[in-house]
């Protein structure tokens, strides 16, 4: 059981104990997910599994099936060097984006993540709205967001100075470090962040440094990093799978292949915890169905008049407040939507040719 608590397995876990399940089976956590099978670990050994028929057939959707970070029920063969799992844990956070295409298909990113590590790069690569997509995705899981600033050797002081106080602007109770894989003062930092028994993650885009910065906390190059060629060959990620890795002082990190766009978005709790300024404003409007278009006290065209709050990043919530709504209709009424939409098209295009 240490061997478990040594890997992140909490009093909330215990709780969630399926007597029955346990009475049969051993318990695991999954360290990775490969095409076919799984790795996974008491908290020694990485172990090769596979899933038990019934779990396989039983389960309805992607999101059934175990993903890295994973708390699972399995049985041990051959001296511990084969698994086969037979059920999963209830998640107390789930990373997960939504495939876009007809059926609603979610992709499991990672479970069980206690801080998410948001990175984007200082240079090309910032921008305010799309971490404002990832904030939304990481507090809709109930994960603690960490936002870093990387390849801060490519900038001077004030202007990294500048770009943090307008991250601090968007995510005030957020903590926020910028860094550089060549500066180890600044590496010694993030590393003194990490936990024992705590399960990080590393999130966005490609190229921003996280398998570098990986490498960096662990002090050598195990994990492949994009180089130059890679690079010109655009379009490709350097890093194709998420594996939970294991740090010296105990803390677990997982890498992830950098996304390119976050998917589509089903959330609320995310949205109302990101944006909870704009929510407040809302409150404040003279009419409760306001539309904050041209109402007469409205307090958030006020506070955009005043520069309180910007107008992109408005503008940013209502879009995603609006895919939200769309991916949260059932499919059935997705379908009319394309239907009356495609009905209208078609009147127009009759309009048209006549
Ligand atoms: N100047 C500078 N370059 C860096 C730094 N960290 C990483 N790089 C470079 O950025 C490129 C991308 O680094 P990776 O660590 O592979 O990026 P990644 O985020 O893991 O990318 P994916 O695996 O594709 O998602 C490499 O060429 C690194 O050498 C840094 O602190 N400063
Ligand atoms: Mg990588
Ligand atoms: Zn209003």
């Amino acid at each position: 059981m240490d061997d478990l608590k040594n890997i992140g397995y909490s009093n909330w876990f215990e709780n969630q104990v399926n007597a029955e399940m346990l009475a049969a089976h051993d318990i695991a956590r999954v360290v990775a997910v490969h095409k076919d099978s799984y790795t996974v670990t008491k908290g020694g050994n990485e172990i090769f599994a596979e899933l038990s028929g019934n779990l396989l057939y039983s389960s309805e959707s992607a999101g059934d099936l175990p993903t890295t970070g994973d708390w699972v029920y399995a049985d041990f063969f051959d001296d511990d060097t084969h698994a086969i799992i037979y059920g999963v844990f209830p998640r107390k956070t789930l990373l997960k984006r939504k495939r876009a295409g007809k059926v609603v298909d979610v992709q499991l990113i990672a479970a069980n993540l206690d801080v998410a590590f948001i990175i984007q790069s200082l240079n090309e690569n910032f921008n305010l709205r799309r971490l404002e997509r990832y904030l939304v995705m990481v507090n809709e899981s109930g994960i603690e967001p960490i936002i870093l600033l990387s390849k801060c050797d490519l900038m001077s002081k004030e202007d990294i100075e500048q770009i943090k106080q307008n991250v601090l602007d968007i995510a005030p109770n957020t903590q926020v470090i910028a860094f550089s894989n060549l500066e180890q003062e600044t590496i010694n930092l993030i590393k003194s962040l990490l936990k024992q028994a705590m399960t990080y993650c590393l999130l966005g885009s490609s190229g921003v440094g996280k398998t570098t910065l990986l490498n960096s906390i662990i002090g050598n190059e195990t994990f492949e990093t994009q180089t130059v060629s890679k690079i010109q060959s655009k379009g490709r990620h350097t890093t194709t799978s998420r594996q939970l890795v294991r740090l010296d002082n105990g803390a677990m990190i997982i890498d992830t292949p950098g996304m390119r766009e976050l998917g589509s978005l089903a959330v609320d709790e995310g949205l109302d915890e990101t944006f909870s300024e704009i929510l407040a404003l809302e409150q404040n409007c003279k009419f409760s169905n306001c539309s904050h278009t041209n109402e007469k006290g409205c307090a958030i065209l006020a506070a955009i008049q005043a520069e309180e709050l910007s107008e992109q990043r408005y503008q940013n919530y209502l879009k995603m407040r609006k895919e939200s709504e769309f991916n949260q209709m059932s499919y059935v009424e997705k379908r009319k939507k394309d239907k009356d939409f495609g009905k209208m098209v078609k009147t127009v295009m009759k309009h048209k040719q006549r």
